[in-house]
């Protein structure tokens, strides 16, 4: 199994993720998004990482690959057991996908004040949103009683926004209990420092710094 990745990258986190929870070592191989290679675009239908390769085939979006992994290493199961709630994961994960990680690249990389406040008051709005979907839950996933793939969705959330809050002029908005439990909870698992590499805090800083990032700046 052969994953293609980029170090900053979330999508490809979940995967590793998902990985590190089943004790399961693809070979990763690291690529520079902004030159790149000429096998990867040939195997990349959208150009994006992570893809996986697997027999010969491959797969891409990391939420398909998160579950084709979830299906051939089982153990332990990351996808709730009724139709019901694993289509409310995939909600979740793809509200991760589409609406919370977007925000987050425009919080943690944002180049203009203006824009850059906006953003950081639509992330606040989305993480109410979250807020409500936990609803007296410890998880995301299936019945909230243990962690799953909506958790793996939102888990980079966790680790950039992390980051953010102890470099930068953000912190997690107040009146969200409930969603700052799950992050507690979600940063006591050993498997989700690992499922960054090595230099990933410092590779993100490097980015922040050189495009002078306004996270960075000094609070208005
Ligand atoms: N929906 C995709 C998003 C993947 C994605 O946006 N990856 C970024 C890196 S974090 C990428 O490869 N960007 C390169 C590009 O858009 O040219 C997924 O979930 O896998």
């Amino acid at each position: 199994m052969h994953l293609v990745s980029f170090d900053r990258c979330p999508y490809v986190q979940r995967a590793l993720l998902v990985c590190r929870e089943k004790g399961v070592q693809p070979e990763v191989t690291y690529i520079d998004l902004a030159d790149k290679p000429a096998w990867f675009l040939e195997k990349s239908p959208r150009g994006k990482v992570p893809i996986l390769e697997v027999d010969g085939q491959v797969l891409f979006e990391s939420q398909a690959i998160c579950e084709y992994l979830d299906e051939v290493h089982p153990d332990p199961p990351l996808m709730p057991d009724t139709p019901l709630l694993r289509a409310r994961d995939r909600a979740w994960f793809l509200y991760a996908t589409d609406v919370v990680l977007p925000l987050r690249f425009e919080v943690a990389y944002g180049t203009d004040e203006a824009s850059w406040v906006t953003a950081v008051g639509r992330l606040a709005h989305a993480l109410r949103v979250l807020e409500g979907a936990l609803d007296g839950r410890d998880w995301f996933s299936g019945d909230g009683s243990r962690f799953g793939m909506a958790d793996v969705g939102l888990a980079p959330v966790v680790t950039h926004m992390e980051l953010a809050r102890r470099n930068g002029r953000w912190n997690w908005p107040d009146g969200i209990p409930a969603f700052r439990a799950w992050v507690t909870r979600m940063l006591q698992r050993p498997t989700l420092a690992q499922s960054v590499p090595d230099g990933f805090e410092e590779a993100v800083l490097a980015y922040q710094r050189g495009r002078d990032a306004v996270v960075l700046g000094q609070p208005a």
